[in-house]
């Protein structure tokens, strides 16, 4: 096992890490920005590392810095956290060609899934049902015109380096197709460098529901059931439970198998989320991401399981502790994200923290870095915790979520909370009946 790993992030995802370190007697570095210095990473790890100035490509993305970091320390490993460099291939590689093991799958993989027509043609392959589409990429716009006339629109052109909703075009009709594939193609390599673009059948109202997969070096692959992630504003998440309020038993056990035998045959490592768009009883693979997620702690919630252990235990080589056999998933959880900004603009509003309560309490967590007097730095994004809270059922939960909100006390920024509190009391949400365009319809609907 590892005695020194490194947290390549920042907040409360370093944090998350830290704690998992501790319990498992492994020593822990922290690396800051000049402008993290007083964070409660810094304060929490064994050894901490001023690696740059505050914006993220002078420091959470300068490679250089963190390698050297790393050998200064004498780290074993290094842990990406999410955002930043978890999902940099060409990190993955340089942090093993260091000498260091890092916690995450191979850079092989995650250059697999990280350009998207790859991914769907790779998992296609392996028995996961796609959108039907382009076969791979499509190279002009006549090609394109005759794939989505023979499919019917809508259709929806996307980016294969984009990803997280950047740089897709939905066309209605086909006297729209050319001008909106020539943009699409504009915009992907403007923004990523790639004008390589794909077509997919338009769905028009459906469910973002993901699986949470974990494999090992040991030929070992499992699925911990899905997370329904609908609620969720520019393809920002608000709010996410496990078990979504809609699938049967008989469901999530055939897309968990599916996405587990996915990834065995790949022979991936470490966790995974295979999301996946849910509309009419089926589902249809959208993309993989081959880091650990914000929401993960929804699932740690109902199985009991602490993923980051896991994580770190199967970069170490050792086989998965999950075993089918006696994975259970227990009641239900919910996790709202907490962020400093307007929460009827969504402008960030950085400063000082005057006063700061934490929710408690049975079937309560509260994942964050903050803390009285603490100032939020601009320089990140303006998530500043989760509040996630478990109940034996659904109405249990959102009674328990209720209360938890009631409870936590975040003052002198203003926080996203007052609308999560709206958000839980719709009758909408109450029933379970939403789908990824909900929180933007009401949102308007507010407005007027
Ligand atoms: C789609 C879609 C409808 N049909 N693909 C957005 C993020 C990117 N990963 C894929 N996205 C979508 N792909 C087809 N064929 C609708 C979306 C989409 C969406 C997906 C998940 C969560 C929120 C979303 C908001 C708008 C559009």
């Amino acid at each position: 096992m590892f005695k020194k790993i490194l947290i390549a992030n920042r907040g409360e995802i370093a944090l998350r890490v830290i704690r998992a370190c501790r319990e498992m007697g492994i020593e822990t570095v922290a690396v800051h920005s000049t402008a993290d210095a007083n964070s409660m990473a810094v304060r929490m790890a064994d050894e901490s590392v001023c690696i740059g100035p505050p914006q993220g490509k002078d420091s959470y993305l300068n490679i250089p810095s963190i390698l050297s970091a790393a050998t200064l320390t004498g780290a074993d490993a290094i842990h990406p956290g999410y955002g930043f460099l978890s999902e940099n291939a060409q990190f993955a590689r340089m942090v093993e060609e260091h000498g260091f093991a890092f916690i995450g799958p191979t850079p092989e993989h995650i250059e697999q899934m990280g350009d998207k027509v790859t991914a769907k043609q790779t998992v296609a392959a392996l028995g996961l049902p796609v959108v039907p589409g382009s076969d791979g990429g499509v190279d002009t716009a006549e090609e394109g015109l005759k794939i989505a006339k023979d499919m019917g629109f809508p259709v929806i052109i996307k980016a294969a380096s984009g990803g997280g909703g950047k740089g897709m075009q939905v066309v209605r009709e086909d006297k729209e197709f050319v001008e909106s594939f020539t943009r699409a193609r504009q915009e992907a390599k403007a923004n990523f460098g790639d004008d390589t673009v794909y077509i997919e059948k338009f769905l028009g109202n459906p469910r973002h529901i993901e699986i949470q997969v974990f494999g090992d070096t040991h030929g070992n692959a499992i699925h911990l059931g899905e997370r329904d992630c609908s609620i969720q504003r520019r393809h920002q998440k608000l709010v996410e439970e496990a078990p979504s309020p809609i699938l049967s038993e008989e469901l999530r056990n055939e897309i968990g198998t599916l996405a587990a035998d996915t990834i065995r045959k790949m022979g991936y490592r470490g966790a995974g989320t295979i999301e996946f768009l849910y509309e009419d009883g089926k589902f249809y693979f959208m993309e993989m991401n081959t880091r650990i997620q914000v929401e993960h702690p929804v699932t740690e919630m109902i199985t009991g399981i602490d993923l980051i252990a896991e994580q770190i235990r199967v970069a170490a080589g050792e086989p998965l502790t999950i075993k089918k056999e006696r994975l259970r998933l227990r009641g239900h959880a919910i996790e709202i994200r907490i962020n400093a900004e307007d929460p009827e603009t969504f402008m960030p509003s950085p400063g000082k923290i005057t006063q700061f309560h934490a929710a408690g309490g049975l079937g309560v967590r509260f994942d964050s870095a903050i803390y009285a007097g603490y100032s939020i730095p601009p320089y990140y994004d303006s998530m500043i915790g989760k509040l996630i809270v478990h109940g034996r059922n659904r109405d249990e939960c959102i009674r328990r979520l209720r209360r938890a909100i009631h409870e936590t006390i975040v003052s002198g920024v203003k926080t996203t909370l007052p609308l999560h509190r709206w958000i839980i009391e719709q009758e909408d949400f109450i029933s379970g009946n939403y789908t990824i365009h909900w929180l933007e319809k009401q949102l308007a609907e507010k407005a007027k």
